[in-house]
């Protein structure tokens, strides 16, 4: 019996020497010295079978049994300090970072087409004098087309080319709201709160029920406006043929052809000389030559009359460009709709 005691002794502390020699883990140790010498352990069973020895064979085998614990504990301890010092040693050998390594390329963005072409028209009306003026997008009807002398049964109040907003809201008599089927509304806006003169651009977005390959339900425009005592179509002329020789290159030539807007009288459209063929006529010019590329006029007096100013004491010209039509003719896209899918690798080309 004594014997049988001693060699599970034996047995207990070579298995417990092999296993925390070949642990590698913090964990694996926490988990032989429960096996081991925690209270269900087998030392512990091993003890727990003492009881039924003789009282001097009990004694010595508690002996060899303490001795076999401190042993297993004093292994334990150094095992764990070997643990330790190797995970020390692997982390003085540095991180596992090489920072020789290249880094990793920004991907830089850059300003849409649309968004280029609208800050290249306004910085050239920004160095001929012009402040830049906003307003809001959705817009009562009265300063969209009312205060514009469009009247109530032209076709751009229909339906069918504007979008009416649900302004149920909106106190009684206020309404109706569109969404701004072109910046004009800011020019009312400008000279409601301005004393003439007034000479501002309004850059911005504005939308139309339209959709197909020459025309999106959004847009961007930019318009102007040029408001003084004696203001000519001379000044009109000359302002935007300066405009057309810093945006397109000093040598393109302009030409006013008469039109009719119901807010300008007289109006003109302006074509550019084609920025293409220099003049001589291609497919993009239709052979003509010529490049429509805005819309212009003298100030209506009615419009005056709606924005506070009195008719007989000022004159003033206005003009009105869409920046898509100038960003395809400038960087030769052909398809409007390429502008509003945000594809990176065609945004990427200019
Ligand atoms: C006020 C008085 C007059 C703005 C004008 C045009 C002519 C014009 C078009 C160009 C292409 C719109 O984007 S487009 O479709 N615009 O032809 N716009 S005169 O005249 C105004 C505006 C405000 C108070």
């Amino acid at each position: 019996m004594p014997d049988a005691m001693h060699d599970r002794l034996k047995a207990l502390s070579e298995t417990a020497r092999t296993e925390i020699a070949a642990a590698q883990t913090a964990q694996q140790l926490e988990a032989l010295k429960g096996r081991f010498l925690g209270k269900k352990g087998e030392l512990s069973a091993v003890l727990g079978s003492m009881g039924k020895l003789p009282p001097e064979e009990r004694k010595a085998i508690g002996e060899v049994a303490n001795t076999v614990k401190g042993e297993l504990e004093a292994l334990l301890e150094q095992a764990q300090k070997r643990l330790e010092d190797a995970a020390l040693d692997e982390e003085l050998k540095g991180p596992k970072l090489d920072v020789t390594l290249p880094g990793r390329a920004v991907a830089f963005g850059r300003r849409h087409p649309v968004s280029q072409t609208l800050e290249d028209i306004v910085r050239v009306f920004s160095r001929l004098g012009f402040e830049v003026y906003s307003g809001p997008e959705i817009e009562l009807d009265w300063y969209n087309f009312e205060a514009l002398n469009v009247p109530a049964d032209h076709p751009a109040r229909d339906m069918q080319d504007t979008f009416y907003v649900d302004a149920h809201w909106l106190p009684k008599g206020v309404g109706p709201v569109v969404l701004r089927t072109h910046t004009s509304p800011v020019q009312i806006r400008t000279m409601l709160a301005h004393k003439p003169p007034v000479r501002g651009v309004m850059p911005g977005r504005v939308y139309r029920k339209d959709s197909d390959q020459t025309h999106t339900p959004m847009f961007h425009q930019v318009e102007g406006l040029l408001v003084d005592e004696t203001v000519t179509f001379a000044e009109l002329k000359g302002t935007l043929a300066a405009f057309a020789r810093a945006f397109f290159g000093a040598s393109t030539k302009t030409r006013f052809r008469p039109s009719f807007f119901p807010f300008t009288e007289p109006s003109a459209e302006v074509d550019v000389s084609c920025v293409f063929c220099g003049g001589k006529g291609c497919r993009v010019c239709k052979h003509t030559g010529w490049l429509e590329v805005l819309g212009s006029g003298m100030v209506h007096p009615n419009v005056f009359k709606h924005a506070g100013y009195d008719a007989s004491k000022v004159t003033g010209f206005a003009f009105g460009m869409g920046v898509e039509r100038l960003a395809m003719l400038r960087y030769g896209i052909d398809d409007l709709r390429t502008m509003f899918e945000n594809d990176a690798r065609f945004l990427a080309q200019f």
